[in-house]
């Protein structure tokens, strides 16, 4: 009878330990303040609405709105944290968006975000409030689910930083043939795992790719095969057509091939039929470690949106500022 109290007492005292423990884990800068769904209530609570029609009038004119979006959020995550410092033009083309990487950037992810920010500060309680880093994540919300994906609560209270440099996208961005191994490590180092790896790089449901980014797979594999073996035969087939060896560079093509405009879980049904574009989306399902996953999202979307959902928001939390560090942006191309 004793014995079994103290199995109950120990057992209830288990969630104030694990809280504590999580608690003393978080890092020297727990002062700083944190995101909040709710952070513009008072000072400009049409925020949402205000961001999601300027999104919503830019997608009724290009479907490109939603991948270019999306991508931005991404890199901009990515190098220096969610600080929209990739907005950031530079006069001598050394800034973040001058990386080649940032091909498929141009324009329509821009004008989104801009866009957007004009119609938020068209509203006089709402004018330069509002981050250009924060309209950046409701904007990537808003394009995820007109594409046909989840809707989410985005947190917000980022603010916008005043540096960018084309050697910080250098270090910091996946490439297409990135083994697992590589993905796990520089997705690590934003606290993001394996399984968020995984839902994030279902991201390529949507959008274009250039086929330089994968031409090595079709064409100069190895000295053994010049197709890469885990490209399925006919797909393969498929992009050489659409990607002869003279192509021109600006030609993009569709990373879905099923579904290319549907924010969906076909991606991951894709992979399971060889028909990852890139060497880091078959990997996914190659690799062991993270197949279940694949496999998961793939008979699943509701699973997908989950994760997907989980994984964005942790993206959202890399290396922001918030408090008095970073600015409010007047224009989001230019620090203040
Ligand atoms: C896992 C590692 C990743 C790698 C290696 C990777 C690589 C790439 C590459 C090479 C392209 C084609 C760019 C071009 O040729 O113009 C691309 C496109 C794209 N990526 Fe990724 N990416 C990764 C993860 C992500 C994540 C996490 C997201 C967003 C959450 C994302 C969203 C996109 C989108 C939406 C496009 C299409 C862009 C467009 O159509 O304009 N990617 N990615
Ligand atoms: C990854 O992180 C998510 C929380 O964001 C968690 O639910 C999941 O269990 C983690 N997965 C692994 C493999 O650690
Ligand atoms: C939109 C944008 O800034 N695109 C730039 C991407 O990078 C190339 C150079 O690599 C520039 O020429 C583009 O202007």
């Amino acid at each position: 009878m004793r014995n079994h109290q103290t199995t109950l007492i120990s057992l209830s005292l288990l969630p104030v330990l694990v809280l504590l423990l999580s608690n003393t884990a978080t890092p020297a800068n727990a002062q700083q303040p944190q995101l909040t769904t709710d952070f513009y209530r008072t000072t400009c609570p049409n925020v949402e609405s205000l961001v999601r029609s300027a999104v919503q009038a830019k997608f009724r004119q290009t479907f490109v709105t939603a991948p270019a979006t999306l991508r931005l959020f991404f890199h901009d995550c990515f190098v220096r944290g969610c600080d929209a410092s990739i907005m950031l033009a530079s006069s001598n083309g050394q800034a973040e968006k001058d990386h080649p990487d940032n091909l498929s950037l141009a324009g329509d992810g821009f004008d989104t975000v801009v866009r957007a920010k004009a119609a938020v500060d068209s509203n006089p309680q709402c004018r330069n409030k509002v981050s250009c880093a924060d309209i950046l994540a409701l904007a990537t919300r808003d394009v995820v689910n007109l594409a046909g994906g989840p809707f989410y609560q985005v947190e917000l209270g980022r603010r916008d930083g005043r540096f960018s440099t084309i050697a910080s996208v250098q270090r910091s961005l996946p490439g297409p043939d990135f083994n697992l191994d590589q993905l796990i490590t520089i997705f690590a180092k934003h606290g993001l795992n394996i399984t968020d790896v995984v839902a994030l790089s279902g991201a390529h449901t949507i959008g274009f790719s250039h086929c330089s980014r994968f031409s090595k797979r079709i064409y100069n594999f190895s000295p053994r095969s010049r197709i890469d073996p885990t490209l399925n035969p006919q797909y393969a087939l498929q992009l050489r057509q659409m990607c002869p060896i003279k192509v021109d560079p600006r030609i993009a093509i569709n990373m879905d091939p099923a579904t290319p405009n549907t924010f969906d879980n076909a991606y991951f049904r894709n992979l399971q039929g060889g028909r990852g574009l890139f060497s880091s989306d078959q990997v996914l399902f190659t690799d062991s470690r993270s197949r279940a996953a694949v496999n998961l999202f793939a008979s699943s979307n509701v699973a997908f949106s989950q994760a997907f959902v989980q994984a964005i928001t942790k993206l959202g939390r890399v290396g922001v500022l918030t408090g008095n560090r970073g600015e409010i942006r007047v224009d989001c191309t230019r620090p203040n």
